[in-house]
C-alpha cells in the first residue's frame, strides 16, 4: 500500500466465525483482500486459518449438531427465512462488498445476493415439507415408512465467481435438513463470506450450527477429508481439485457433491432467430467475465450464416464497456486475480498458435487506470476446431470460440464434443428440432432459445459427465445429498 499514490490503506479486519463468536485463526496469520478492479485498494484484511483452526470449526459443529438435529424443521426453516429478510434489506451494500473484491459489475453482484435471498425463502419452505414416505407392508401389523434425517456435520467449499448465491444454495438445504455446517469460502471473496454471516448470525442462529474458516483450500479440504465427524463434502470449483478431493474423502466413504467445469455450446439452428442467438451468445460468454461454470464458451453455427453472426457479434462485443463494476456505465468488470488474468491471456496465445483467429478482443486492456486491474477485451475466436485447446479447456474468462457446421447432426455432434455437459443452449424456431436436441444432447441444464446461464433456485441444478458427480444442487433434489434414509419396520 502507498499512500502517495492516493491509496486507501485503511481496512477493516474479518475473522472466522465459530461457535458463534468471530474468532481469529489461532497462528494469528492474515490475508489481504484486494480489489481486482484496481490492487492499489485494499478490501478487507482476514484470519487466514491452519488445520488446527478446521479442526476447532468441526468441533463446534459437531457440539451444536443434536440441539439443531431435534429443533423442529419448520423452525429450522424460520431462521433461514429472517436470514433472506436481512440480505435482501442489505442487498445494495452487500452486493458493493462483492463487488470491490470479486469485480462483477454493480448489477450482477446485487442481483446475485437477492438471488441469495430467494434461495434461503425457498429453503426455509422446505422446513415444512421435508418427510418420507410410507410403505404396504407384508405384515398386516407393520407400520413401514422411511424418514429423511440430517447427516451430522457437512463441509461446505465455495468459489469466488457466486460468492453469495453458491454458499447459500449449499447453506440453505444443509442447513433446514438439520446439519450443522463448516463453510470454506474462496480466498478471493472472504468479505461477502462474512456479510451473509452477519445475516445468519442476527437471525438467530444457534451458535456452531453454522462455521465460517477462510484459509487455503488444499489444507482444509485434507482436514474436512480427514476429520471422523465430517459426514458429507460439497464442493463448487475447478475439476482439478473437485477430483483429488472426491479421491480422498472416498477413502472414508463420505459422501460427496460435485460441481465442476463447463463447456457450453450454442447452438443457432437454420431457422433460428441471429439476433437472438447474438444477444444470447454475448450475454453467456461476457457476463460475469465469462467466469461461471455455465458460461457459453462455444457457438456452433451453420456455414452460411457464420459470416453475418460473426460480424453481429463482433459488434456486440465493441459496445461492451469494460472498467470498474463500480461504475454504472460499465458493463463488465475485471477477472478475479493476476491469476486468472495470466491464464486466460495464455488460453488467448494457445488458440492463436493452434490455428484460430481471433475476430475481436485477445488482449489485456492496461489504458489509465485498467492497468491497476485485471482486465481483459471480451474476445472472438473464429476458425476453431474441435482438437483445438480453446474448443475442449474450460477458459474461465469472457472468450468465445466460434465454428461453422453443415448439417444439424454434426451440431449436436460438436456440441457433445467435451468431457463436460453442464448447460447448453439452441436457438430455433422448429419445435421438431428443440424437441430433438432436448432428446440427443449431453447436458444436465437444457435451454432453447435462452441463454447457456442461470439456475433458478427450485429446480435441480447440475451436469452430465465431467461436470458433476453426486446429486443435484438445488430444488428439493438437493435435499437427497444433505440427508439420509431411516427405513422403520415398526410392527405395532
Ligand atoms: C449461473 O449460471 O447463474 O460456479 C449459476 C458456477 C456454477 C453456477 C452457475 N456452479 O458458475
Amino acid at each position: 500500500m502507498n499512500e502517495a499514490e492516493g491509496v486507501v490503506a485503511m481496512a477493516d479486519t474479518y475473522h472466522n466465525y465459530v461457535n458463534g463468536a468471530w474468532v481469529p485463526a489461532a497462528g494469528g496469520e492474515l490475508h489481504e483482500n484486494a480489489n481486482p478492479a484496481d490492487v492499489r485498494e485494499l478490501v478487507s484484511i482476514h484470519s487466514r486459518s491452519r488445520r488446527a483452526d478446521a479442526f476447532a470449526a468441526v468441533e463446534a459443529a459437531k457440539a451444536a449438531f443434536p440441539g439443531w438435529r431435534d429443533t423442529p424443521a419448520p423452525a429450522r426453516g424460520e431462521y433461514l427465512a429472517r436470514a433472506a429478510a436481512l440480505l435482501r434489506e442489505r442487498a445494495d451494500d452487500i452486493g458493493r462488498d462483492f463487488t470491490r473484491e470479486e469485480g462483477k459489475t454493480l448489477r450482477e453482484a446485487r442481483g446475485e445476493t437477492l438471488r441469495a435471498a430467494q434461495i434461503f425463502e425457498f429453503f426455509a419452505g422446505e422446513g415444512r415439507r421435508l418427510g418420507g414416505r410410507t410403505f404396504p407392508a407384508d405384515g398386516r401389523d407393520t407400520f413401514l415408512y422411511t424418514l429423511r434425517e440430517p447427516l451430522g456435520v457437512v463441509a461446505l467449499i465455495t468459489p469466488w465467481n457466486f460468492p453469495v448465491a453458491i454458499p447459500a444454495w449449499k447453506l440453505a438445504p444443509a442447513l433446514v435438513a438439520g446439519n450443522a455446517v463448516v463453510l470454506k469460502p474462496a480466498t478471493n471473496t472472504p468479505l461477502t463470506a462474512v456479510r451473509m454471516f452477519e445475516c445468519l448470525a442476527e437471525a438467530g442462529l444457534p451458535a456452531g450450527v453454522a462455521n465460517l474458516v477462510y484459509g487455503p483450500g488444499a489444507a482444509l479440504g485434507d482436514v474436512f477429508c480427514e476429520s471422523e465427524d465430517v459426514r458429507a463434502i460439497s464442493f463448487t470449483g475447478s475439476s482439478e481439485v473437485g477430483k483429488a478431493l472426491a479421491a480422498k474423502a472416498h477413502q472414508r466413504l463420505v459422501k460427496v457433491q460435485l460441481e465442476l467445469g463447463g463447456k457450453n455450446p450454442l447452438i443457432l439452428a437454420d431457422d433460428g432467430d441471429l439476433e437472438r442467438a447474438v444477444a444470447y451468445a454475448a450475454a453467456g460468454a461476457f457476463g460475469a467475465t465469462g467466469q461461471k461454470c455455465t458460461a457459453t464458451s462455444r457457438a456452433i453455427v451453420p456455414r452460411g450464416r457464420l459470416e453475418e453472426f460473426v460480424a453481429k457479434l463482433v459488434a456486440a462485443a465493441k459496445k461492451v464497456v469494460v472498467g470498474s463494476g463500480l461504475r454504472d456505465d460499465v458493463d463488465m468488470g475485471p477477472l478475479v486475480d493476476a491469476d486468472a488474468l495470466a491464464r486466460v491471456l495464455g488460453y488467448i496465445e494457445v488458440g492463436k498458435k493452434e490455428g484460430a483467429t481471433v475476430a475481436y478482443g485477445g488482449r489485456r486492456l492496461e489504458e489509465g487506470d485498467l492497468a491497476h486491474g485485471f482486465f481483459v477485451e471480451p474476445t472472438v475466436f473464429v476458425g476453431v476446431t474441435p482438437q483445438m485447446t480453446i474448443w475442449r479447456e474450460e477458459v474461465f474468462g469472457p472468450v468465445l470460440a466460434v465454428t461453422a457446421y453443415d448439417d444439424f447432426d454434426e451440431a449436436i455432434e460438436l456440441a457433445n464434443d467435451t468431457a463436460y455437459g453442464l448447460s447448453a443452449t439452441l436457438v430455433t424456431k422448429s419445435l421438431a428440432r428443440a424437441m430433438r436436441y432436448v432428446r440427443q444432447i449431453e447436458a444436465g441444464v437444457v435451454h432453447v432459445n435462452s441463454p447457456t446461464v442461470g439456475a433458478a433456485c427450485h429446480v435441480p441444478f447440475g451436469g452430465y459427465k465431467e461436470s458433476s458427480s453426486g446429486s443435484r444442487e438445488q430444488g428439493r433434489e438437493v435435499l437427497e445429498f444433505f440427508t439420509q434414509l431411516k427405513t422403520v419396520y415398526l410392527d405395532i
